[in-house]
């Protein structure tokens, strides 16, 4: 089995449909009305964890993901659909980061957990909703927001049961080949395996996943060597299994082998020292000196530390090693990981424009007009369509409550000079707005 662990999309959620503007049509009644229904909500988009996926290969090929659009608010009242949200399965154990600020956003663990990526937008208002007693006949409806946009970084934390760990050259990989079906590059030199093998390893009814990562060696946790990041594989596994090679030393050698995997535990993860763990001493068929063995046998005893001397190419003690991996896991559950977010950290988007934020002018370095920073007009001026003359009246209220002329004015704006909203132009006409009612 491959892993590709590392990914990045983009979601969108859909756009929000728009509102309508529209006026009763009866026989007999020469002005009905406004009846124009609001807009849908733009689908969002969601990522599940499920088992029908294993690795992030799928989005190797396909980065972006967009949920449907609300449909379009109609005549007599009658609202738009919501879009469907899209929901993208992904392998159990994905985390999913802010490809922008790195931070953490969800941790999907279990299958059927999911994580609203991207919100879709609200639908506008149709004109019926901005009748009142005063204004019996609105000529205007909002369009819908658009959908929430993110860049997601995806990566796959292995959710192996058991990890293999030690130097590079120890026979991990041979060991892994031994008690799994992997079938893993084997060979004799140093760093041979350069990303994580899995192997499956099935006894009775339990189905165990064994992780082979690669070699550590001392200064790991400081990027020496392939360097500590693989050992993110192996933070939820149920239970370590050390390898030492019994070739590499004497007995001395091997508990300082020992130790230096212990140390870039403690440098990763104090955590994984607390792991159920046990020592596997690989290749036992080039042992000559059986006291060795035993010597290191002893000495684990002595620290309560399970033990079992092995051969991973001729099969001595194999069957016995399966044995006991097999009943440990059944008396070690999964560690959970300690952050688990469901949702963004909902942000405030109704009502944004209450708390009252300040209002920002700059005038363009280039001389070619000035740019109005506010979070609040920077979303609303996309819910309205200008083409109807309602709307921009409608608009010039808002700046007017925002004072927005009179601190153009202060800038030093004249009349005609272009005044630009997010991705919107005006001509500023400061008399104009001043006239409407
Ligand atoms: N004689 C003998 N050789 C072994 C045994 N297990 C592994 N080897 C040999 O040791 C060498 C290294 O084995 P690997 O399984 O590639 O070692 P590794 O720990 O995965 O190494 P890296 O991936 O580089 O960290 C290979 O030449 C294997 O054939 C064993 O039980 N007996
Ligand atoms: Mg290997």
């Amino acid at each position: 089995m491959k892993f590709v662990d590392l990914v990045m999309i983009q979601v969108e959620g859909g756009q929000g449909g728009n509102g309508c503007t529209s006026f009763r049509r009866e026989k007999f009644v020469p002005r009905g009305g406004p009846d124009g229904g609001n807009g849908g909500r733009g689908g969002g988009v969601i990522l599940e964890a499920s088992l029908s996926v294993q690795t992030l290969a799928d989005f190797e090929y396909h980065h972006r993901y967009a949920a449907a659009k609300g449909e379009n608010g109609r005549g007599k009242r009658q609202y738009g659909r919501s879009g469907s949200d899209l929901v993208i399965p992904v392998p159990c154990g994905t985390l999913v980061y802010d490809e922008k600020t790195g931070d953490l956003l969800a941790d999907l663990v279990e299958p059927g957990d999911r994580f609203l990526a991207a919100r879709g937008g609200k639908g506008g208002r149709g004109n019926a909703t901005f009748a009142n007693s005063v204004r019996r006949a609105p000529h205007f409806s909002e369009k819908g927001d658009p959908g929430e946009k993110m860049a997601l970084r995806l990566e796959l934390k292995l959710i192996a049961d058991i990890g293999l760990v030690g130097l590079p050259n120890v026979g991990k990989s041979a060991l892994l080949a031994a008690i799994s079906n992997a079938q893993p590059k084997i060979a004799d030199y140093p760093f041979t395996t350069l990303s994580p093998n899995l192997g499956i390893l099935d006894v009775d009814d339990e189905r165990i996943i064994i992780a082979d990562v690669p070699g550590l060696i001392e200064g790991a946790h400081q990027d020496r060597g392939l360097g500590i990041t693989f050992l993110r594989h192996i933070e939820r596994t149920r239970l370590l299994v050390h390898v030492l090679d019994l070739s590499a030393g004497d007995l001395a050698t091997l508990l300082s082998q020992r130790e230096i995997i212990c140390q870039e535990f403690t440098a990763y993860d104090r955590h994984l020292l607390d792991r159920p763990y046990m020592v596997v001493a690989n290749k036992i068929d080039l042992e000559q000196n059986p006291t060795k063995t035993d010597a290191l046998e002893k000495e684990m005893e002595k620290r309560g530390i399970a033990f079992l001397a092995v051969s991973a190419l001729r099969g001595d003690n194999i069957p016995g090693l399966v044995r006991f991996l097999a009943e440990q896991i059944r008396h070690h559950p999964r560690p959970h990981g300690e952050t688990r977010l469901v949702g963004l950290a909902a942000a405030p988007v109704e009502g944004e424009g209450r708390r009252r934020l300040p209002v920002e002018i700059f005038r363009l370095n280039d001389g070619s007009g000035f740019r109005i920073v506010h979070p609040y007009l920077e979303k609303v001026v996309l819910r309205f369509d200008f083409d109807q003359e309602e709307a921009l009246s409608r608009f010039s209220r808002i700046l007017r409550r925002l004072r927005i002329d009179e601190l153009l004015l202060a800038q030093g704006a004249k009349e005609g000079d272009t005044v630009f909203i997010g991705d919107m132009e005006f001509d500023f006409e400061p008399e104009r707005a001043l006239e409407v009612e």
